[in-house]
């Protein structure tokens, strides 16, 4: 999922857009990819943190301790490539990966993609300190706009990485859509390294987004109190309560926010109408089976080269090549 942090006036009228086209549909909805302003960023931070919320500890497994595997399964021994990461954040898994090549020598520029440019700085600062012999290369903005920009070197493989199971935040069907708009951006024989939460224990994924510390509640809650601060809205927030679901045959993890009573709320002159426990569909996190992950790959034109799984087997980095 591309975040979105709402900079610019012209962001500000999207977001807008986004959040009255949301509440105006029969099932209100709002996009989970607004959760991360400068509050939400650090409520997600102190999910990560949670113990119940196992999944960074796992893909940060596979990248700590399987690494060589993973590097084998790119096959890329000799051949140049530029490593593009899809949502960099603080790359905090892909450094271990990064490490992992410059030891090796091999020839690569990493590109980490982001919405911010602040994140992106940072990581620079620190990537140049960690690792003084990186070829870093910054890309600020859209994914895909970035990824075009960054296919502009058409001879050199390109390595993508799209981490954390943000895959998981679209569903099963833009999932798709977002795989083919993928293949469709890059070369054939360009690899692709997808991190997937998968099905497992029911108790043990619902327990991850509705935490006993009520964090995941806040960062649903606080995607209202922002529409509030930037759009000028009125929600009473007390008035709103999360609700978190599991189902294990779609593995679909999904969250709502409730009206606890009937409202009315009004934003930028647009007026919302609530019923008691009225939802506004919040987010999706869908967990996957490998046999998913084999079809979502050969449908949007990849081959699947390596499966590798953290040492629970609950997330898996799927590596895929067009
Ligand atoms: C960013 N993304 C992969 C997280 C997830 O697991 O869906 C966002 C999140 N939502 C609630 N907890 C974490």
């Amino acid at each position: 999922m591309q975040k979105n942090t709402v900079q610019k006036p012209k962001d500000q009228i999207v977001f807008l857009n986004d959040v009255v086209t949301g509440l105006s549909q029969l099932q209100k909805k709002l996009h989970s990819k607004y959760f991360y302003d400068e509050k939400g960023d650090r409520l997600f931070q102190k999910i990560m943190e949670m113990p119940e919320y196992y999944l960074t500890a796992c893909e940060l497994d596979i990248f700590k301790n399987k690494t060589a595997e993973l590097v084998n399964d790119l096959a890329i021994n000799q051949t140049p490539f530029d490593l593009i990461e899809l949502g960099a954040g603080d790359a905090l898994k892909s450094t271990y990966l990064l490490k992992y090549l410059t030891a090796a020598d091999i020839n690569f520029t990493y590109m980490p993609i982001d919405i911010s440019g602040n994140i992106l700085a940072v990581l620079e600062q620190n990537l140049k300190k960690e690792i003084p012999d990186l070829d870093i290369k910054l890309l600020q903005g859209d994914y895909f706009k970035m990824l075009e920009q960054a296919m502009h070197a058409p001879n050199k493989k390109k390595v993508l990485l799209f981490l954390g199971g943000n895959i998981g935040n679209m569903d099963v069907a833009e999932a798709f859509s977002f795989c083919k708009e993928l293949r469709n951006k890059v070369n054939k024989g360009d690899l692709l390294i997808t991190g997937f939460d998968l099905k497992k224990n029911p108790h043990t994924i619902l327990n991850a987004y509705n935490d006993p510390h009520g964090i995941t509640a806040s960062f649903n809650l606080n995607l209202l109190a922002r529409i509030n601060r930037e759009l000028g809205a009125d929600f009473d927030i007390s008035k709103f309560q999360h609700y978190q679901t599991y189902d294990p045959v779609s593995g679909a993890c999904k969250s709502y926010l409730v009206s606890l009573t009937e409202q009315i709320i009004h934003i930028a002159g647009h007026k919302f109408s609530f019923m008691e426990n009225e939802l506004i569909d919040m987010e999706i996190s869908q967990k996957y089976e490998l046999q998913d992950i084999d079809k979502l790959a050969s449908n949007s034109g990849f081959q699947i080269v390596g499966q590798i799984q953290d040492s629970k087997n609950w997330f898996v980095d799927s590596v895929w090549q067009a």
